[in-house]
């Protein structure tokens, strides 16, 4: 091994450093993105995590089924309402207990942008000392693919259906990730499952910004049943997310935002759309609407990521 290459992470494989903690089949539908995620996790991070989680698709295979599990991590399932709240009660009872180790608060957007989101913001403010992921695949997929505030203009669920009332979602997506950045927490971030060493470093990041507070990851996890693409499309439909600019890549550190992909010349939304039937209704003038969205949002990353100076916040209260 070269001098340059010890010890340094070089490629994904590099950073998967520990063992797979879920058995070969679990109840997820194939080609689910939330699958690959929650595999990776553990993977980086170590199995030493600790994962709260509300209901959601995801809990099926965290909290188990009967009295079988799927993986040999530690989960401890909550309310919608209350997540980021019991993760602070872990959180701080294990820092008191001079146990080292690293709380995950994983969970859809429905509890990360919507029910759950006060108590988000609170803990988020008062900096508390763990990691909260929010696995995005843009509604309530688990009760039957409902709109959430994360699901973008014009996309059919079913509570936003086409028909002669209705074409799908008729308002804006709310930017998650923008958002809890503006919390200037020690770090917040985008990732998505076509950038896995995005991802990685990204956990890493967080696991290391947790000793000093709150570290938040927005995750695009698209949803083959709920959205209707092939399976075999999941990595290809993330990919296009970040090609159109529809989920860019960034960071910020101590609320100094970065980009950590930059696209040079992004391609039209529809690039992105024609992989997926829940847009599939849209005309052209829809789709600019779609697309002045994304540029809107772009814009203001793009501003954002120009301005100097960042902010370090006191580590969180023991009590
Ligand atoms: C307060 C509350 N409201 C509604 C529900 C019903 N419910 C269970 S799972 C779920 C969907 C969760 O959506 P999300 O967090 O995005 O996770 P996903 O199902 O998409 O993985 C809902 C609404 C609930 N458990 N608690
Ligand atoms: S409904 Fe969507 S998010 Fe839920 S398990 Fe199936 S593919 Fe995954
Ligand atoms: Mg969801």
């Amino acid at each position: 091994m070269t001098e340059k290459k010890k010890g340094k992470l070089t490629k994904v494989l590099d950073y998967l450093k520990h063992e797979d903690p879920f058995s070969k089949g679990v109840a997820f539908c194939p080609g689910c993105g939330l699958e690959l995620l929650l595999r990776f996790i553990p993977q980086v991070l170590g199995n030493d995590i600790v994962i709260t989680g509300t209901p959601s698709c995801s809990a099926p295979v965290l909290l188990g089924q009967n009295n079988q599990s799927w993986h040999t991590l530690s989960y401890f399932g909550t309310l919608m309402t209350g997540a980021a709240a019991n993760a602070t009660g872990l959180a701080r009872y294990y820092k008191k207990a001079g146990i080292k180790n690293t709380v995950v608060c994983f969970n859809g957007d429905g509890t990360a942008a919507d029910i759950g989101f006060g108590n988000l913001s609170g803990a988020a403010e008062r900096n508390e000392p763990f990691i909260y992921i929010c696995y995005d695949n843009e509604g309530y997929m688990n009760t039957g693919i409902q709109k959430s505030g994360t699901t973008p203009f014009g996309a059919t669920t079913t509570t936003t259906p086409f028909g002669t009332a209705s074409k799908g979602k008729n308002l804006r997506r709310m930017n998650l990730g923008l958002k809890m950045a503006m919390h200037k927490i020690p770090y917040a971030a985008t990732a998505t499952l076509s950038d896995l060493e995005d991802l990685a470093k990204k956990l890493l990041k967080a696991k290391e910004a947790k000793e000093r507070g709150f570290a938040f990851l927005h995750v695009f996890a698209p949803c083959t049943t709920g959205w209707g693409y092939a399976p075999e499309n999941t990595i290809e439909v993330c990919r296009r997310a970040v090609k159109t600019n529809y989920f860019p890549l960034w960071e910020a550190v101590n609320g100094k935002i970065r980009m950590t992909k930059t696209v040079k010349k992004p391609q039209h939304v529809s690039t992105y759309t024609e992989l997926i039937k829940k847009f599939a209704h849209l005309n052209e003038a829809d789709l600019q609407i779609l697309q002045d969205d994304i540029d809107y949002e772009c814009c203001m990353l793009g501003g954002l990521s120009v301005l100097e100076g960042e902010c370090q916040l006191p580590v969180s209260s023991e009590d």
